[in-house]
């Protein structure tokens, strides 16, 4: 049976939820919603940028998510609107519209999702919509509040005009459309979002896309520490520069190995190429690539193209000025975070002794990585992610993009009423915008489950 994204009752512990979400629907628009989509953040346990290289990461879906309410209609509308005042109404043409990659307002990630569907299905005549949109998961914070309003804004696409797809498909179909927005992510996200189950982890693989489960270890619980620093991935290159910097270095090892570079893109293509191990991946890295960044002339040099030919070959829209790259860093993040994730996966299957501080280890060896290798940390972050270890986590790490937003960490049971006083004493009371976010900034989390429609019964 094709497991699809399903159709439930809004359950007990929702029905207040959704009632605020449809009383505002019913205000601003005076009608009644058909039905509801709702699809969630996620936390990512260990595997961080590293999705997008090809190689498998170790999230888990959380509480926090996006919902919409929808009604259909046989107009070419869309009319979308937010629950928080803060992000603007919207109206268009629902075959006719753009979405503004300089300027990524909220909407646009909607119409990500509503254009990836669209797209997919090639119906001749599809459903106006009338939406109203509530999210929970902290915006800009590496929790993926806006994965999680793309693939709601997808689903509800899907189910508005009685289409079908599974849960893998629909996740691949949103991991590409959000790309639309201009970061080119690489589909952990979007992954989650559908594949997510309640109370485990998943190891999430891509090409093909599979998701297995992870059991995390009992005695452990995992607490949720935003930086109240934001960082918003599409308004910036931060995030596409890293994108880059992987891809020339698997070009450079490519065509240093006599490979056809112009035909990889991600490092886990080139590894699987090679035929070597992760660890040999490493010794490829120091032997090929120098610490010192690359200039895009050097750069060209070396792969023998002109700066407008590398455009093509390597460069995303927001990074054609970018003047220097640093290659060998961001490769050795990558085969090392690589290998941590398949370690933490192992020790969550086999359990042995000192497993929790096994895990522990690597999620701290993860954040130094990030932090020293990667350089997607930021000041505030790393002062969290240290509060967060003497207050007694066994292992703490950035989660997300980074440059702010979570950290996550690994903490004792019966530890976690003292961690969050000390954290809250040490981080949040330091400064009053800190202490106004602590209701939704430092929380203990759980595996939730994955995107589904809600019907009024
Ligand atoms: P994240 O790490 O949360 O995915 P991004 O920078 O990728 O961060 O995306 C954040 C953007 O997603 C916000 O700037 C906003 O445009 C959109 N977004 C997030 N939550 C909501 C929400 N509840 N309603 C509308 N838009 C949202
Ligand atoms: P966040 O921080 O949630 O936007 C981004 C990417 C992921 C992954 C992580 C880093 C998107 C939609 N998400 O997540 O694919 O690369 O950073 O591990 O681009
Ligand atoms: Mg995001």
């Amino acid at each position: 049976m094709v497991d699809v994204p399903p159709v439930r009752k809004i359950p007990e512990n929702k029905v207040k939820r959704f009632e605020k979400i449809q009383q505002c629907f019913v205000e601003k628009y005076g009608l009644q919603p058909e039905y509801f989509t709702r699809a969630s953040g996620r936390v990512n346990l260990i595997g961080e940028h590293i999705d997008y290289c090809g190689y498998a990461v170790l999230p888990m879906a959380i509480e926090q998510d996006v919902v919409a309410a929808v009604s259909t209609n046989d107009s070419t509308r869309l009319a979308i609107a937010n629950t928080n005042s803060k992000y603007r109404d919207f109206e268009c043409d629902i075959n006719n519209f753009e979405i503004n990659k300089s300027d990524p307002q909220w909407y646009n990630y909607f119409l990500c999702g509503l254009k990836g569907m669209l797209e997919d299905m090639k119906l001749d005549k599809v459903k106006g919509l009338t939406c109203m949109v509530d999210g929970t998961v902290p915006p800009s914070a590496g929790l993926s509040s806006s994965s999680a309003l793309v693939c709601c804004s997808a689903l509800l696409t899907m189910h508005a005009n009685g289409h079908s797809l599974s849960k893998k498909d629909i996740a691949d179909l949103c991991a590409n459309c959000e790309r639309y927005i201009g970061t080119q992510g690489g589909g952990m996200d979007q992954a989650i979002s559908f594949m997510a189950q309640q109370g485990t982890a998943k190891l999430i693989e891509f090409n093909p896309l599979r998701a297995t489960d992870v059991q995390l270890p009992d005695g452990a619980v995992f607490v949720i520490a935003n930086s109240c620093v934001e960082l918003n991935k599409a308004a910036t290159s931060d995030f596409n520069i890293r994108v880059v910097e992987c891809r020339l270095a698997a070009q450079i090892i490519a065509k240093s190995k006599g490979l056809k570079w112009e035909e990889f893109k991600r490092l886990g293509d080139v590894q699987k190429q090679l035929g070597i191990t992760l660890e040999d991946a490493i010794n490829v890295v120091q032997e090929i690539l120098h610490k010192e960044p690359y200039t895009k002339q050097e750069v060209c040099g070396i792969l023998g193209v002109s700066a407008d030919e590398l455009a093509n070959t390597s460069l995303s829209a927001n990074t054609l000025t970018v003047g220097t790259f640093k290659l060998h860093d961001r490769a050795i993040h990558v085969f090392s975070e690589a290998n941590r994730v398949l370690q933490f996966k192992k020790v969550c299957d086999d359990k042995p002794t000192g497993a929790l501080e096994k895990l522990g280890q690597l999620m701290n060896d993860s954040h130094a990585s990030c932090r020293d290798m990667y350089e997607c940390s930021c000041p505030d972050l790393d002062n969290l992610v240290d509060i967060c270890v003497k207050s007694g986590a066994i292992g703490s790490r950035l989660t997300g993009a980074g440059w702010g937003g979570c950290c996550v960490s690994m903490v004792p049971a019966n530890q976690v009423e003292s961690f969050l006083v000390s954290v809250k004493d040490e981080y949040y009371s330091k400064s009053p915008a800190r202490s106004a976010q602590i209701d939704t900034a430092l929380f203990a989390t759980q595996p939730g489950g994955g995107a589904a429609i809600y019907v009024c019964s």
